[in-house]
This record gives structure tokens, sequence and C-alpha cells, in this order.
């Protein structure tokens, strides 16, 4: 009898083990909550990256829901201040957080329904978002809408901290010493007479985004020279098109001709990464001439105008884009809107839109 005691207990042990195997593997309970986790955005660069362009793959998602946005910026505003001003302890008692604890209550947080429900959330912002007209259903535009203000209000956000980085006197104005240039972007007073005040952050585009030439940028203008392709500056806009004919020019005539447009911008207004192939000559060639408008067989700054945009896709882009995403996604009935239970059906479409390269597609008028 001496032996039955320790199988017995062998099998009361496997017997256990096998019971709390499949409860842990068992399906969630809720398994509606479980199927999708919500995340926030963690990689968000904090020194001006050099010029986006077309293609670079600098896909970003605007948050639909503006709580998310504040989340994230909140974040965003910590790893910023940890970055620029290292030096400073952190508030008493906080010492002893890991660093991913913050991040990580957050992303608990919007991932809990008790606290985060996004069918009450998306029933409060449908009826934010259907306004022009309200009618019940949210139209590309709408959404596009909706999309942009959450994008400005972000971008506006980052420029105010930007702000207080290089306004050294906090007179509320960013002269252009005090405008420290991003490392990459090259010294100010380098003798390369290619350099000498022409480029990006330089002496030319400071001067293109002071609206009234007083010498210094105020926050508007300040946010336009961060982001000259959101600008209604017109002539930050042409100092992005002589931007970029001086850095396509390779024969430094000043002017663009078919090859340096072929090899140096043709994907970037079709929105390629790739090097242009040789079949596409013919409809780069048909591009050149509805571009070169005094056919004279070069483009100009002012005749790049209007590519530019796909060169450089602004935040009115991206809103679209990521609005004609959602609603191809949601669209259950192909009616080309949404209803409010189109959303509350799909409701981590809003939530976790990540779209891919394909869904970017610019739609000009000389395709
Ligand atoms: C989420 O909100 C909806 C509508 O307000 C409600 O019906 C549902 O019970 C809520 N879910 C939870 C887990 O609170
Ligand atoms: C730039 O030019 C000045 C004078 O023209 C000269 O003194 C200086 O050494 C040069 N700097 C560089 C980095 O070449
Ligand atoms: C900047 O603009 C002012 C007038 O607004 C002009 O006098 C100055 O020459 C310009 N500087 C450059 C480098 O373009
Ligand atoms: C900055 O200056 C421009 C040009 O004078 C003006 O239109 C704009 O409203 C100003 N912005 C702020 C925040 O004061
Ligand atoms: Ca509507
Ligand atoms: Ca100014």
């Amino acid at each position: 009898m001496a032996m039955a005691k320790p199988s017995f207990l062998l099998l009361l042990y496997l017997t256990i083990a096998v019971v709390v195997v499949l409860l842990l593997s068992a399906p969630a309970t809720r398994p509606y909550r479980s199927h999708r986790r919500l995340k926030l955005r963690s990689s968000f660069s904090f020194s001006p990256s050099p010029p986006a362009t077309a293609g670079s793959g600098a896909a970003h998602t605007i948050p639909f829901d503006p709580i998310i946005s504040e989340i994230e910026l909140r974040r965003e505003d910590r790893e910023w201040e940890r970055a620029h001003y290292p030096e400073e302890k952190p508030a008493p008692g906080m010492e002893s957080a890991p660093e991913w604890k913050e991040f990580g209550n957050a992303e608990d947080y919007i991932n809990d329904e008790d606290h985060f429900n996004v069918t009450s959330r998306i029933l409060l912002l449908f009826p934010k978002v259907d306004v022009a007209p309200t009618d019940g259903f949210i139209t590309p535009e709408e959404l596009a809408a909706w999309n942009l203000v959450q994008a400005q209000n972000d971008v506006m956000h980052r420029t105010k901290r930007d702000m207080k980085l290089h306004d050294k006197n906090r007179d509320g104005f960013v002269s252009f010493d005090e405008y420290e240039r991003p490392s990459w972007a090259g010294r100010i007073d380098d003798n390369d007479s290619a350099n000498d005040g022409v480029g990006w952050w330089n002496k030319d585009h400071f001067n293109a985004s002071d609206i009234d030439g007083d010498g210094l940028l105020n926050l508007t203008e300040f946010n336009d020279f961060l982001h000259p392709s959101d600008s209604a500056n017109p002539k930050l806009i042409y100092w992005l098109c002589e931007e970029e004919v001086r850095a396509r020019d390779k024969d430094n005539d000043g002017k663009l001709n078919f090859q340096e447009f072929f090899n140096e911008l043709f994907n970037l207004v079709q929105n390629h990464h790739e090097a242009p192939h040789e079949s596409e000559e013919a409809p780069a060639k048909k591009l050149f001439s509805d571009l070169d408008q005094d056919k004279d067989g070069f483009l100009s700054a002012a005749e790049l105008k209007p590519v530019i945009m796909n060169i450089h896709p602004s935040e009115h882009q991206y809103a679209k884009q990521q609005a004609d995403y959602m609603i191809s996604q949601a669209d259950h009935d192909k009616d080309g809107r949404l209803s409010l239970s189109e959303m509350l059906e799909n409701p981590y479409i809003f939530y976790n839109a990540i779209f891919s390269e394909d869904d970017y597609g610019f739609h000009d008028e000389f395709r």
C-alpha cells in the first residue's frame, strides 16, 4: 500500500495541472473585448526629421479620438522633457517608477472597457463629425475635416513645445539666431557656396516663413516654418518649390530639364518608392509637358506648384487618405458614407487605423 499513495498524489497533481492548463487556454469570457488590443503610438521622433517626401514610408496615423490624442501627447511631453531637460529630477515619489510604466498604464486604461468604452466614445463623437450637413451619415469630406482638425491640434501642440526650446529669450518669437538647426542639416557657417543661406532650416527658409517680414517668427510663422507644406503662406509654398528645383537641378541652370525631373521627382509625384522604370517615360513626358506652362522645355519653381503637395504630403492629404481608408473598411452597404451602426459594428477601424502603402494614392488632375 506504500506505493498507492504517491501514485494517487501524482494523479492528483496531473489532474490539477490539466485543469489549470485548460482554464488558461479557455477562450476569454468576453471574446469581443480581447480580439483587439488598442495601441498607442510609441515611435514619435523629437528632432525635426529631414523633410518628408512622398513614398518615404512616413505613414502617420491621426488619432480619431481626442482622448487618444491627449494620452499620446502627454506621454510624448514627458519623454520630450526627459530628452531635453535630463538634469531635472522627476517629481518626488516618481523616481522609482519604471520608464515603461506610464505607457503600460495608459494602454491598460484604454483597453479597459469599464474605463474606456469604444461604443460610448463613438456614440459621443459621431454627432461631432456629422456636421456638414447633420444627416445621420458621415461622408468622406466630413471625416477628412475631422481628421484634419485632430492632426492640426497635434501639430500645434508640438510646435508650442519646440517654441519653448528655440525661443531662448522667451519673448514669444524665434529669431534666426535663436533657431538651432537640426544636426543633420549641417552648420550654417559652412563655406560651401551651395549651402549659403539656401536649403532647409536656412536663412531663405526662415525668411519665407516670416509673413510680416519683421525678422522674427511668432507661433503661427514658426509652425509654418516647421511644416511648410501645411502652410497657407504663398511665399513659403513658393520657397518649397524653389528648394525642390535647387535640390534636383544637377546641371545648376536653375530649372529642371526632363531628365532631372524624370530621375528625381517623377516617382515622388506618383508616390512610388522605386526609381522610375523606362516604361514610365511616356507618362512622365506627358506630365512634364502639362506642367511646362511656358513650353520652354524646362520646369521652373512656379511650374512645380501643381505637384508640390504630391512631393511633400500635407496633413490635408493624410487626413483625406485616412478618411477614405476608414470608410472603405467600415462601409458595409457601400453607399460611400458611414452610418452610426456601421461605425459601432467596426469600432477598431477608428481606433487602430493602420493604413498600408497601397492605400496612399494621389488623385491629381494630371494622371
Ligand atoms: C459600453 O457602452 C455601451 C453604450 O453606452 C453600453 O451599452 C455597454 O454596456 C458598455 N460596456 C461596458 C463594458 O461598460
Ligand atoms: C570660411 O571662410 C573664411 C574666410 O572666407 C575662413 O576664414 C574660414 O576658415 C573658412 N571656414 C571653413 C570651414 O573653411
Ligand atoms: C529676408 O527678407 C528681407 C525682407 O523681408 C530681406 O531684406 C532680406 O534680404 C532677406 N534675406 C534673405 C537671406 O533672403
Ligand atoms: C503671427 O503673425 C502673423 C503675421 O503678422 C499673423 O497673421 C498671425 O496671426 C500671428 N500669429 C500669432 C499667434 O500671433
Ligand atoms: Ca453628414
Ligand atoms: Ca514675423
